[in-house]
């Protein structure tokens, strides 16, 4: 098989530097052109507009520019070819970093403290230690693994909460329907590293937050989000901080983005907000890895990391 070339296309960022990667090992067009172009085999994409894959006759692969694959499949007119994720070191090890971070930062009353130092308040706050406090990842995935085994070498009891089972050593695991309930009753602060599906839309709501074990040395629960916006209600996340079923929370993504400058969670004083920043995915890392991708499908090897489209991630 010839080496195919590529249709890079993207909304929301300029794609420059993937294009100049990507054509130094094959040829790329950048959409709008390429429109049903026969000698196009892949689609490297980000949010790509509607239909336009649909035009092109010989496409074999569509590569996510993300490890959420979600902007994908809002396109009416996917084609069926195999959808290819990102799954890659330096994109899990952000996504690790992030976690950790927000996890020590709650449970060593970062808050407390970023509160107290404009007013020059000497005062110690109550710490238990990790091993007292229970961290559970809801999304035992790639990345919730990965962040679930630093987690555990820190000393935090670890639960995951998966739709299959996804026994993990050391980890207090819980799958599907039947195991959320006993998985947020077991947890003080929840790491959300879901994939956003029809199943987990709208999940992280506020009778779920109520779930969370909150008699802890915490003193309460804590949210931290960064899969996607649209698994939670920012609204219910705001009346669970206003009413004390959240301590505090941590969110990387939200139900718009950006965040509009007029939504109350920029300044709410129990939250702290990322730009959707937890794991940015970096070009120099990634596509060396698609592109030994599609030269070892051209030499008719199977393609990795492919989403399960019944599943949609
Ligand atoms: P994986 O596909 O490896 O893991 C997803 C996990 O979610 C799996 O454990 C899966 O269960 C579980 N899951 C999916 N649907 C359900 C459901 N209905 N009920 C219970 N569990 C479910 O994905 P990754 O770990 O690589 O990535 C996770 C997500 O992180 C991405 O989809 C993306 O949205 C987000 N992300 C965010 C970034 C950011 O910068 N904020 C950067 C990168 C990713 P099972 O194991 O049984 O399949
Ligand atoms: C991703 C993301 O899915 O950046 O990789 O959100």
């Amino acid at each position: 098989m010839d080496k195919g070339k590529i249709l890079l296309a993207v909304t929301g960022f300029h794609p420059q530097h993937w294009r100049e990667l990507l054509a130094a090992d094959r040829e790329v067009v950048l959409e709008p052109d390429g429109a049903s172009d026969p000698s196009i085999t892949y689609a490297v994409v980000w949010k790509q507009k509607p239909n336009i894959l649909a035009s092109l006759p010989n496409l074999r692969a569509i590569f996510s520019i993300g490890a959420g694959v979600d902007h994908i499949f809002t396109d009416p007119g996917l084609p069926d070819v195999p959808i290819v994720r990102v799954v890659a070191d330096n994109l899990t090890q952000y996504m690790t970093e992030y976690v950790v971070w927000r996890v020590l930062d709650h449970h060593r009353q970062g808050m407390f403290y970023r509160a107290l130092q404009p007013k020059k308040m000497w005062r110690e706050a109550q710490q238990r230690p990790a091993g007292d406090i229970s961290v559970g990842i809801m999304g035992l995935g790639h990345l919730g693994r990965a962040a679930a085994s630093v987690l555990l070498s820190l000393g935090f009891a670890v639960n995951g909460w998966s739709r299959t089972d996804r026994p993990m050593q050391g980890v207090s695991t819980y799958v599907g329907e039947a195991g959320l309930i006993p998985f947020l009753n077991a947890t003080d602060i929840l790491v959300v590293l879901l994939p956003l599906t029809p199943q987990t839309q709208g999940i992280i709501n506020y009778g779920l937050l109520k779930e969370l074990r909150r008699h802890n040395g915490l003193g309460g629960a804590v949210l931290i989000n960064a899969g996607r916006g649209r698994l939670q209600k920012d609204a219910d996340i705001l009346r669970a901080l206003d009413d004390g079923t959240l301590k505090e929370a941590s969110l990387d993504v939200f139900e718009v983005e950006p965040l509009p400058k007029t939504s109350p969670l920029w300044s709410h004083p129990k939250l702290f907000v990322t730009p959707h920043a937890a794991a940015t995915s970096d070009p120099e890392h990634l596509v060396p890895i698609m592109l030994r991708q599609m030269a070892a499908f051209e030499r008719g090897e199977k393609l990795d990391n492919l989403v399960d489209r019944e599943a949609g991630y």
